[in-house]
């Protein structure tokens, strides 16, 4: 059904598809919106939201931050990935007392980056508030919360593997059989700050995240081909405009509360042809609904013409996904016995096979004759 969309290639790219927007679902709109082709109607162009909306306060000072980032990374001749991670939320209102969220832990984001960070990359790691960070995630929402790993040596007689800190009365000690995991991730944590190879930026709403991936991206694009975009976080699709949200706590002696919300414009297009052109992106599809998946990330692909797009469902998104391109898929699955037994993470397959096909697209870069 989508196949008819598919543009001629502009430059090294896919063409994305301008007003295609195949998504029927949505239950109302404000103007002005795309009319698509089923006629029903589409999203705002990333022109008009942010033409009409607010840039977070904190917008400034984060792109000086990662301007900073970026020219060091830059001059030390490392490449840069833009991880996006944790899910964004959208207000009810203005003043918000309550607000729709979206899915995610921010566990394949933080986790990811680990991998990048290894692999040698620098990473701007943009998560949402409070969710999970590569390194303290072994620690900050787990089961055992962080006390549980350490036990306090009544006589402050030093036996620890790992002293964390002395007052004159007592020592507290990490409990041995957290001792050798802990010591790796701290030395990778100290390395990593010591190093300046990893900036973290946080949102919370989907006006958030689109301000501050837009900024970064215009940034990020004079890394040329040696940029990387791994899109995990999940993003809401739907959203209240400004000025039709309400401003104070939604009443409710009105009875029932019937909700109305237009289609957050669909970013990756100006991403792909006019922020960052060039860079090697990747984005995640994310389905309940197996039948669903292979349709909608090659859709996803043909529609914005970027690299990848990184398919899973809900409930296997830990042991299996699918990279698309539009030539081919492969599957990454671990066996049970991997995943249950051994507890490989899947993302320790998912950065290297990425990173492989980044240095591919940057050595065909030249072969192209189109990059800087
Ligand atoms: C993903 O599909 C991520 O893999 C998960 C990771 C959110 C499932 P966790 O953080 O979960 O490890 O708990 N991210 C993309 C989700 C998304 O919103 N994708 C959009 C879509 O599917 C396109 S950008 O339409």
């Amino acid at each position: 059904m989508q196949d008819e969309l598919v543009h001629p290639v502009p430059k090294n790219r896919m063409a994305a598809l301008d007003g295609a927007h195949l998504n029927g679902d949505i239950t109302a709109f404000s103007a002005p919106t795309t009319p698509t082709s089923t006629g029903s109607p589409g999203p705002v162009s990333a022109e008009v939201y942010f033409a009409t909306h607010v840039a977070p306060k904190s917008l400034p000072e984060n792109a000086e931050r990662i301007r900073t980032f970026v020219d060091k990374h830059m001059k030390e001749g490392r490449r840069v990935v833009l991880v996006t991670s944790g899910g964004t939320t959208v207000p009810l209102e203005t003043l918000t007392v309550r607000f729709i969220d979206n899915f995610s832990a921010g566990t394949r984001g933080a986790t990811s980056a680990e991998y990048f960070l290894e692999q040698g990359y620098a990473v701007i790691f943009m998560h949402r508030q409070f969710s999970l960070q590569p390194y303290t995630r072994h620690y900050s929402h787990a089961r055992n919360c962080f006390l549980d790993f350490m036990e306090a040596d009544e006589q402050g007689i030093h036996v620890c593997l790992i002293p964390i800190f002395t007052s004159n009365a007592k020592s507290f000690l990490v409990m041995p059989s957290y001792v050798e995991k802990m010591r790796t991730i701290l030395h990778k944590y100290k390395s990593t700050q010591k190093a300046g190879t990893l900036l973290s930026l946080d949102f919370v709403t989907v006006n958030d995240y689109l301000f501050l991936l837009r900024a970064a991206a215009q940034i990020i694009s004079k890394m040329d081909v040696h940029a990387m975009y791994y899109l995990a976080a999940a993003v809401s699709d739907f959203f209240i405009p400004r000025d039709k949200m309400s401003e104070h706590k939604i009443q409710s002696g009105d009875g029932l509360l019937s909700l109305t919300m237009d289609q957050v414009p669909k970013i990756l297009k100006p991403l792909v042809n006019d922020w960052t052109p060039n860079a090697f992106i990747v984005s995640f599809k994310l389905e309940t609904d197996e039948a669903l998946l292979p349709m909608k990330s090659r859709q996803a692909l043909k529609r914005y013409g970027h690299q990848i797009v990184i398919g899973n469902i809900l409930t296997t998104r830990k042991r299996l996904v699918s990279l698309v391109t539009l030539e081919d898929v492969a599957e990454i699955r671990l066996t049970q016995n991997e995943d249950e037994v051994q507890h490989i993470e899947i993302e320790s397959r998912i950065v290297p096979e990425l990173i492989r096909r980044h240095t591919q697209w940057i050595e065909a870069c030249g072969t192209r004759g189109e990059c800087g």
